[in-house]
C-alpha cells in the first residue's frame, strides 16, 4: 500500500472505531479490523484448533469432491476467489480443472501479503496461471468479469463461511451483487457453516487454549498500536455467545470493571461499565433448506450441495439463473 492509501486506511479505522464505541446502546467494532497481520496469523492458528472444525470440513469437502464439483461446470472456465486465503483449499478445485487443460485463477484480496502467499502455495501446480488482484471483492470480481474472453464461463469461490460474518440482509445484498457481475451458466461455490449443538459451537469460539480470546483481544491491542489507545487488555475478557433465534455466535469483549479509555487518533474518550461489552463479530450458521431459498432470492439456481459428515458444513454450487 502507498503512503496515501495507508493514511486513508488509518483514518477509516479511526472513524469506524469512533462510530462504534460512541453509538448509543451496544458498543461495536467492525469484525473486518480483527484481521491485521497479527490477527490473520491468530486466525490461521484458530483453523488448527481441535475444537474449530470449520476449516478442516471445508477442505475435506473440496478434497473429496473437487472432481464432482468441476464436472457440473462448463468449459472453458476461469476461476476467481473472494479472499485468497492460503490457497490450500483451492488447490483441489484447480488441480481437478487443470487435468482438462490450462486454467487461469484470479484470487482477489486487499492484502498483498495474502496474495503473495497464495501464489507461492500454488506455484508448483503446472498449467495454472495465478493472477492476483489486490482489490475489494466486488471491484475485483467486476474486473475478472471484464477480462474473461467470450465463451469462457466463470466460477466464483466464496469459501470458509465468510458469508456468515455478514449480517443476514447484507449477506443477501452481497450475493445479489455477485450475481450482477455474472452471466447465466456462471457458477458460485459457497461455503457455509451449518447449525450444530450450541455447546459444540461455543467450544469452537471459546477454545481452552485461549487462541480465539487472543484473536479477539488483539482488536483492542490494534487500537492501542495504531490509534494511540490505552486499553488495558487484562481488564477485558473474551466472550462467545450463541443466539439460537438468530443462529449465530456473537463474539464480545467484556469489561471486567468500570473504566475509561482514551483513543487520541479517533478523538474519543469512552467509559465502560462493569460487564458492558463491545460486540466484535457475528458468525451466522445456516440450515440446508435456508441456503437453497437464499440462492433463489439472489438470482441463482441451487445445483448441488456437499455436506461434511464430521463437522456439519456445506459447500453449495449455485448457477446464475
Ligand atoms: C472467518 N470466519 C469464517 C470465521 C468464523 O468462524 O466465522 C472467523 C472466526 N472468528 C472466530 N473464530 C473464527
Amino acid at each position: 500500500m502507498g503512503a496515501a492509501a495507508l493514511d486513508r486506511a488509518a483514518s477509516a479505522f479511526a472513524l469506524d472505531v469512533r462510530a462504534g464505541l460512541t453509538r448509543p446502546g451496544q458498543k461495536e467494532l467492525p469484525s473486518v479490523y480483527l484481521y491485521d497481520a497479527l490477527g490473520s496469523a491468530l486466525f490461521e492458528a484458530i483453523t488448527l484448533l481441535p475444537e474449530y472444525g470449520l476449516t478442516r470440513a471445508d477442505e475435506r469437502i473440496l478434497r473429496s469432491h473437487a472432481g464432482a464439483i468441476v464436472e457440473q461446470l462448463p468449459v472453458p472456465l476461469v476461476v476467481t476467489e473472494l479472499g485468497s486465503g492460503s490457497g490450500r483449499k483451492t488447490r483441489w478445485i484447480l488441480e481437478a480443472l487443470a487435468r482438462g487443460g490450462p486454467v487461469t485463477y484470479y484470487p482477489i484480496d486487499i492484502s498483498a501479503a495474502a496474495l503473495a502467499r497464495c501464489k507461492l502455495e500454488l506455484a508448483e501446480i503446472g498449467s495454472i496461471g495465478v493472477v492476483g488482484l489486490e482489490q475489494p471483492y466486488l471491484e475485483g470480481l467486476a474486473e475478472v468479469a471484464a477480462r474473461r474472453s467470450a465463451g469462457e464461463a466463470l466460477l466464483v469461490l466464496f469459501l470458509g463461511s465468510t458469508i456468515g460474518n455478514f449480517e443476514r440482509a447484507a449477506a443477501e445484498e452481497f450475493l445479489r451483487a455477485i450475481r450482477r457481475s455474472l452471466c447465466p451458466v456462471d457458477g458460485l461455490l459457497l461455503g457455509t457453516d451449518l447449525v450444530k449443538p450450541p455447546a459444540r459451537l461455543i467450544a469452537a469460539y471459546d477454545d481452552p487454549t485461549g487462541v480465539t480470546a487472543a484473536f479477539n483481544l488483539n482488536l483492542l491491542a490494534r487500537i492501542n498500536r495504531e490509534l494511540g489507545g490505552n486499553f488495558a487488555l487484562r481488564h477485558f475478557a473474551h466472550q462467545a455467545r450463541y443466539d439460537e433465534t438468530r443462529q449465530r455466535i456473537e463474539m464480545h469483549l467484556v469489561s471486567a470493571r468500570r473504566q475509561a479509555v482514551s483513543i487520541p487518533a479517533a478523538g474519543i474518550a469512552v467509559t465502560f461499565e462493569k460487564g458492558e461489552t463491545i460486540w466484535t463479530e457475528a458468525c451466522h450458521k445456516f440450515r440446508l433448506g435456508e441456503i437453497e431459498a437464499m440462492a433463489a432470492r439472489c438470482g441463482f439456481r441451487s445445483q448441488a450441495q456437499w455436506v461434511d459428515p464430521q463437522w456439519p458444513f456445506a459447500e453449495s454450487l449455485w448457477i446464475a439463473g
